[in-house]
């Protein structure tokens, strides 16, 4: 794969390039590293494609990568961001020591590396991003990890002008106990339809108790992926209604809370074009604060979405911090759909 400067741009395609999200054992996914444009490894087993992420894999037992592949890629390096880009699909990963108790000026710096890619590459609307900080509820020195987070990516946003309310991107923001700054992006240069949840507060729209500056993203994304596919990514998703925190304490009713959530998204995904979707489609992440609440979760997963599903079939369990002290469960997810955006 040829390596591309920054400034060399690839030839934008018309047409979407069939993308295809493919959640493979880690070793399947390693043999087609070259072919594809990049992922996310759960669990060791990281390729050059899909580095490794801090985040501890509670299950299955072997390390699952999910592979986003698509055309032939060009490839390269700014600062600590890299990327593939093969015209219409860019996927981009940095993962930065994380040295820092305040992670205002990290992420901003993070977010302006990214925006500069996206900038040289032609500015292509981000379909989701997926945040992981280290720590994210700890004090950062008079703030919390995450709140710095969300004011320098805040302020990364503004100043790249990059939509950070109405069209932000779907995203996921996880906390592993250990390890780096870390995140991944992927952005398209054909339609996106970002969605949100009409059962919770735009997060861009959240009250400042939630912190000085709003998170930029939205619930959920819909990507023209060609041959009348969807491409539809789900941000992390918990048990808020409005804005509000809902079950404290009570990890299987923030899990019912969470599906019903899904489902909204699942039904704003139909009204904008997808065919057919519920939350057992949905090749899902289930995040715990609390690893040893796996066995209640699980079971209680599978009893929404049958235990025939893909989702069920499919699920990762990874253990991580949720952005609120109270949430003990976030799910995220994905699956390529039937359907063309409605207008
Ligand atoms: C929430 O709904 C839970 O800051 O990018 C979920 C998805 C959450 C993305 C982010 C945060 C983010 O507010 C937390």
């Amino acid at each position: 794969m040829p390596e591309a400067t920054l400034s060399a741009a690839a030839t934008p395609s018309r047409t979407a390039t069939p993308l295809r999200l493919l959640r493979l054992p880690a070793a399947e996914a390693a043999l087609l590293d070259a072919a594809a444009l990049g992922g996310l490894a759960w669990g060791a087993g990281a390729s050059s494609a899909a580095p490794g992420l801090a985040a501890r894999l509670v299950a299955p037992a072997e390390p699952v990568v999910d592979l986003f592949t698509a055309g032939a890629a060009a490839s390269g390096t700014h600062g600590p961001v890299r990327w593939r880009d093969d015209g219409h699909w860019l996927y981009g990963w940095l993962d930065l020591p994380d040295a820092v108790a305040d992670l205002t000026d990290a992420a901003w710096q993070a977010y302006r590396d990214l925006f500069e890619v996206l900038d040289a590459r032609g500015r292509p609307p981000l379909v989701k991003v997926w945040n992981f900080l280290p720590r994210i509820n700890d004090d950062g020195g008079g703030l919390e990890r995450y709140r710095q987070f969300n004011v320098g990516r805040f302020r990364a946003f503004s100043e790249a002008g990059f939509d950070a309310f109405e069209g932000a991107p779907a995203a996921c923001a996880l906390g592993p106990h250990e390890g780096t700054l870390a995140i991944r992006f992927l952005a398209s240069r054909g339609a996106v339809r970002p969605l949100d949840n009409p059962r919770q507060v735009p997060p861009y729209r959240y009250s400042q108790r939630f912190g000085p500056r709003s998170p930029n993203f939205s619930r959920a994304a819909l990507a023209d992926a060609a041959g009348g596919r969807l491409a539809f990514f789900v941000s992390g998703t918990a048990s808020i209604v409005g804005e509000r925190s809902m079950h404290e304490g009570d990890v299987l009713a923030q899990l019912a809370e969470t599906l019903r959530n899904l489902e909204a998204l699942c039904a704003q995904a139909r009204a904008h074009g997808a065919a057919a979707v519920s939350p057992a489609d949905l090749d899902c992440v289930v995040y715990l604060r609390h690893p040893e609440d796996y066995a209640a979760v699980r079971t209680a997963f599978e009893a929404a979405v049958g235990a025939d599903s893909a989702a069920a079939r499919r699920a990762v369990y990874v253990e991580a911090d949720v952005c609120r002290r109270e949430l003990l469960v976030e799910i995220e997810g994905h699956a390529l759909l039937a359907g063309v955006l409605a207008r």
